[in-house]
């Protein structure tokens, strides 16, 4: 029997799906002890916690291995490392923006907390949650290795063995490397800063030994809006998973407020679940309602907060509930003012969600990684777009298969952590990637993955753009596969001055929507001089004119919206004109300290006016 190459490269990509199965969501709503906090830490740039003298790996019970931690007990014992409140440090929180000494710092940090045991009971068992650690974590209990997760942005966990618990001074060791590789995702070269540490929460779940892990809750992707406005009849879909198989057990789903209450027979580990719902609220940003959804498996109650709506693209058409959608955005890293430093918590979120607000936004692009989970959550309650990207910039080593399982991995945790969030529209998997064979069958992969992992979203990527005679053309062959076209275009700041954008042409080979993912140029606040002076606040507020200008006058019926780059200047190791730059990229609408320069109400205006002819 002769077997294709796609149905060879089609069984390689579920395997590497199969990774990371066991990644529990909505962790807010569950049992849990948190392990934030105050940890110890020891720079490790030589890595000689792991490895001895004569580089030879450490055995699990050398104690010169930094996963054991020593206990001074007589005059002459000899220990090397040791955890101290002398070296403490706060998680979550990146080191770079807590500790001076490690400002650059890139390598291995071993951090350490000790804990007393929880309650846990007989019919119970703890997993280890993390967050986001960046970029490889190993994490040990008492000496013991629990698990290996690489990748900086998303969440993973591990099952503790209840024989490890003691019930007091648990030692809980993580050794964190954030070096940079070529095989990796990202690779070495990116236009942020590369912050290292236990960036968001930790926690022990204290879960009962069957539970619900995943689950996918969200208006059927093929609801005709009118059709169901008429009857006043919504089709509710999706289906959830269990930790382990359970046949014939029942797992109830409520929505009070729709009078909602069905229950469904598990087959194996997981049930499909389907319902109609009357009365329903569509999610949507100028009314973003979410209903209380109580998943009740075994007497327990796991409550989410779910919207429903539909987004689709029809033609070059871009609809949010079957109506046009035009896309008020902006681009953000996840970094937050006046410290620069990581964000992680709701109150980091709110207050970036403050500033998008202000501009008359109603998308983000969470560019280039995925954010912390409270972004998302604070953007289904705002009613704020969310476009989820899997850090998978500019050029990746795309022959390497090992390095598409890792993106597939990164992907996969994304959309198992934010599927049910109404405001995720749109996974993009990557940014900027340089158009090759092995780019277009590695990329056009990844937007097929995507697909199969949540058929309800679109998919897309920021594409290639061809200059060519004045024309600025998208025919990047990746555009076949993403539901929309988006391009970054930074015409009037790389190459020409801003007045280009008055003759400046835009076409596409794709009759799809087309959507501006990044545009932006650079000033540093005070900076005042006329609008020639690059890096002067007047320059960007030109830019910005110019731009808007090309927008509304020059660009193609299919344009749907844009995300300028960026809400906030932000660190970045590339960056160095020591006058206007000292080490941040510039392109923010707003400054590290907080002050809006003038293109933010160049922008704002705008806004104001799209927002008012949408009524
Ligand atoms: C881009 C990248 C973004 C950079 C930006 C810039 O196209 O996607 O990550 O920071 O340009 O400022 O050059």
């Amino acid at each position: 029997m002769r077997i294709k190459l796609s149905t060879l490269l089609y069984l390689f990509t579920l395997c590497g799906l199969t990774a990371q199965e066991n990644l529990i969501i909505n962790t807010e709503s569950r049992k849990s002890v948190s392990l934030n906090g105050t940890w110890h830490y020891i720079v490790d740039p030589y890595e000689t916690g792991g490895y001895d003298y004569r580089l030879k790996e450490r055995n699990e019970n050398d104690p010169g291995a930094y996963w054991n931690v020593p206990a001074f007990t007589k005059k002459s014992d000899w220990t090397e490392h040791g955890y101290s409140d002398k070296y403490s440090i706060q998680v979550p929180g990146d080191w770079n923006s807590q500790v001076e000494a490690l400002k650059y710092y890139e390598g291995v940090v071993w951090y350490h907390k000790s804990f007393d045991k929880p309650e846990i009971s007989a019919t119970e068992d703890a997993y280890i949650y993390f967050g986001a650690v960046n970029y490889k974590t190993t994490v040990y209990l008492n000496g013991k290795k629990l698990g290996m997760h690489k990748g900086g942005f998303t969440p993973f966990n591990f099952k503790v063995p209840s024989e490890l618990l003691k019930e007091a001074n648990n030692n809980l060791v993580v050794m964190i490397d954030n070096k940079r590789f070529i095989d990796e995702i990202p690779t070495t070269n990116t236009d942020w800063w590369n912050y290292g540490g236990i960036t968001r929460d930790v926690k022990l779940l204290i879960l009962p030994k069957q539970f619900v892990k995943q689950y996918h809750i969200q208006l059927d992707e093929k609801t005709d809006i009118a059709v169901s406005t008429k009857s006043n009849m919504w089709q509710i879909k999706g289906w959830v998973k269990l930790n382990e198989a359970a046949a014939n057990d029942k797992i109830l789903i409520e929505i009070p407020e729709l009078k909602i209450n069905k229950e469904f027979k598990v087959s194996g580990d997981s049930v499909a679940i389907a319902f109609n719902a009357k009365n329903l609220s569509l999610w949507s940003t100028k009314n973003p309602k979410l209903y209380n959804v109580n998943l009740k498996y075994k007497n327990v109650d796991l409550i989410d907060k779910i919207g429903f709506r539909t987004i689709k693209v029809e033609g070059e058409r871009l609809l949010l509930n079957g109506k046009d959608l035009f896309l008020r955005g902006i681009c953000l890293h996840e970094e937050v003012i006046p410290e620069v430093r990581r964000a992680h918590s709701m109150k980091d979120a709110l207050k970036l969600f403050g500033y998008v607000k202000e501009l008359h936004g109603n998308m983000v692009r969470l560019s280039h990684y995925p954010h912390n989970e409270n972004m998302v959550r604070a953007a289904d309650s705002l009613g704020v777009l969310v476009w989820d990207e899997i850090p998978v910039y500019w050029t990746i080593d795309f022959g390497n298969s090992e390095v598409l399982k890792k993106a597939q991995r990164q992907l996969k945790e994304m959309v198992a952590r934010d599927r049910n969030r109404a405001s995720v529209f749109i996974w993009s998997v990557g940014n900027e990637t340089p158009v090759s064979e092995k780019r277009n069958l590695f990329m056009s992969t990844l937007v097929k993955n995507a697909k199969e992992l949540d058929p309800t979203r679109l998919v897309s990527a920021a594409l290639e753009v061809r200059y060519n005679a004045g024309v600025n053309y998208v025919d990047d062959p990746l555009g076949e596969y993403t539901d929309i076209v988006s391009l970054n275009e930074y015409l009037g700041w790389y190459g020409s001055t801003p007045d280009g954008c008055k003759t400046a042409e835009w076409g596409s080979k794709y009759k799809k929507p087309f959507f501006i993912s990044e545009t932006g140029a650079e000033a540093k606040t005070g900076f005042n001089d006329s609008k020639e002076s690059r890096f002067s606040e007047e320059y960007q507020e030109w830019f910005y004119k110019e731009q808007i200008d090309m927008f509304k006058n020059r660009f193609p019926k299919n344009y749907v919206g844009v995300s300028p780059w960026i809400l906030i200047d932000f660190k970045s190791p590339k960056r160095n004109n020591p006058d206007y730059q000292n080490g941040f990229n510039r392109k923010g609408l707003i400054d590290e300290h907080g002050n809006k320069k003038k293109a933010f109400y160049i922008l704002q205006q705008y806004y104001i006016e799209q927002e008012q002819k949408e009524g």
